[in-house]
Parts: C-alpha cells; structure tokens; sequence
C-alpha cells in the first residue's frame, strides 16, 4: 500500500506566518478602536486605516470540542503615550480557557478575572500563557517590533467585548521612557 502523508498547515516560528491551510484573516485599525484608548483625542487624530492588530486563523471546524488556532500580529505603536493593544475580551463561554504562545517582539499579557482583579504576563519568543477560564485577556506591545503570539482556543468559547465596556482595570503607557502601569480611572 502506498501510504498517503498529509501536509498539515504550518507556523513559522520566527515570524508566525501560517501557510498550507485554508486561512482567515482579520485586521484591525485605529478606526474600530473607538474608546478602547485612554486618549479618544488622540486615536481620532490617527489615520483611521492605521492597521494596530492583524489575526490570521485556521479555517478549521467550529463544531463543539474543536479548537482554533491563530497567530496575532500587534504592530508597535502608541495612541497618545498608551502602547498599541487588541481589543481584549471575555469569552461568551467564560469557562472555556486558552493558550497563548509568545512567538516574537515583546509585550504583556494583561489577564483580568470577573472581579476586576487584572495581572500582566511578559510576552517573548518561547513564552507560554495558560489563561484559565473566566479571564479576559488582552495583548500589549511594549516593544518597538512587531509582537506576533500564537493562540489555541476552544471553537465554541466565542468572544464577548461588551463584558468589558468599562476597560481593563490597568492601563500600560509609556513615561521617562519606560513601561508604566496605572490603574484605569474607568476601570
Ligand atoms: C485571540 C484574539 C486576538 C485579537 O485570537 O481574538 O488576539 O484580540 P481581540 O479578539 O480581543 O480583538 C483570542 O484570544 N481568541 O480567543
Ligand atoms: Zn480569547
């Protein structure tokens, strides 16, 4: 019998391309972060097609007990002295966890349970995250690369942005040239 090899989908570990899989790809830009940045003044004079974040997905199953798997690439920059960062979000199904893995650049992990209490991980190249269920999850890039993690996540966990209407309870900015964190007035 002649064995026939699969070719499964691959990551570049340096960069976190994916290739040779059905992808779906995603950016976000400075236009839909409308009030995610301490500096609204400051975000509206930013070009609205700015990208801050790309996410590039496997086309894969969404059925119940499948994973996903993508790679997100947050861009360096800062909207006023606040670093770029994702959106962040709960997900619908609070009990379903995920893993991030730090492939390039540098960067936090801000990690937020339900009830406000937030921590910050560092993000590097082998950095590993287990975000348990329950937390909201954010990546910040602190570096002046691009900071790209590869994520695993349960197919049916789903996200939900509005949970976090009022923001993260901690703000990463930069002062004197260096990485500060502040507690949100909002948060
Ligand atoms: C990631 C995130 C990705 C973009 O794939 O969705 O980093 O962040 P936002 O979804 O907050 O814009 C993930 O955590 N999936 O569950
Ligand atoms: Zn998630």
């Amino acid at each position: 019998m002649n064995p026939i090899f699969i070719q499964p989908p691959q990551v570049a570990w340096a960069s976190g391309a994916l290739s040779e899989g059905p992808l779906l790809r995603k950016s976000t830009r400075i236009q839909d972060l409308a009030g995610i940045f301490v500096d609204e003044q400051a975000r509206q004079k930013m070009p609205d097609d700015l990208i801050v974040y790309d996410v590039e997905m496997l086309a894969t199953s969404p059925a119940e007990g499948e994973l996903y798997t993508g790679v997100t690439h947050l861009y360096p920059g800062k909207i006023g002295h606040e670093y770029f960062m994702t959106r962040g979000h709960f997900h619908n199904r609070r009990e379903q966890g995920e893993v991030y893995f730090g492939l390039r650049g540098s960067g936090l992990l801000l990690l937020q349970n339900e009830q406000g209490e937030a921590r910050l991980e560092r993000v590097f190249a082998g950095s590993v995250h287990i975000i348990p269920g329950f937390t909201a999850h954010r990546l910040i890039n602190t570096g002046d690369d691009v900071l790209s993690a590869l994520a695993v996540w349960p197919a049916v966990a789903g996200h939900d942005y509005a949970a976090l209407a009022n923001g993260f309870s901690l703000r990463v900015i930069e002062e004197n040239q260096s990485v500060q964190v502040k507690e949100a007035k909002n948060g």
